[in-house]
């Protein structure tokens, strides 16, 4: 069994709700378990400003398939939810991103996928929901909350579950 972390993001249509049925989807279809879940947080666009605010949370899963068929998997979900690849604007709008972000201590560098995720170490939109569910998780020689600690988190807010 693997452990990885996978976060998740959005900002068209209700994301909230494509979060809770693509998380669904995720473990039905990559017969995973599901460890840990963040909360959902707003978040300030980052990379293009002028477009909606994302939401991004991540969680952490158990699963038996390798990341290639992991990664074939995310995408199709995505696809189901309305992700159009060949439509979208790097860093524009998106009703569902599902990026892995680590596997358990796997690297791997292909053009199709990196791991662990080449910016995971970034993006505060990443680092906060992610240091919730695992803060002392090392990837690639440092730990979720370490990372953090170099980023600003203004702007990200954490939201109340939906119930
Ligand atoms: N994803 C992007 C571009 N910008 N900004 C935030 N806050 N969160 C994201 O998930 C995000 C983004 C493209 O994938
Ligand atoms: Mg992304
Ligand atoms: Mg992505």
């Amino acid at each position: 069994m693997a452990d990885v972390l996978i976060a998740l993001g959005g900002n068209v249509g209700d994301v909230r709700i494509t979060f809770r049925k693509a998380i669904a989807h995720i473990c039905g279809m990559t017969q995973a378990a599901l460890l840990a879940r963040s909360s959902d947080y707003a978040t300030p666009p980052w990379g293009e400003q002028r477009q909606a605010g994302f939401i991004n949370a991540c969680i952490e899963i158990e699963t038996t398939l390798d990341p290639h068929a992991l990664l074939f998997t995310l995408h199709r979900i995505e696809k189901k939810f309305g992700r159009d690849r060949e439509q979208e604007k790097r860093w524009g709008p998106r009703t569902l991103d599902l990026d892995l972000i680590a596997y358990d201590d796997v690297v791997l560098d292909r053009p199709e996928l990196t791991l662990p995720h080449p910016r995971w170490f970034e993006r505060a939109f990443v680092l906060v929901p992610l240091a919730e569910i695992a803060p002392d998780r090392v990837i690639a020689g440092r730990t979720v909350r370490e990372a953090l600690m170099h980023l600003s988190t203004e702007g990200i807010e954490r939201l109340p579950g939906l119930g």
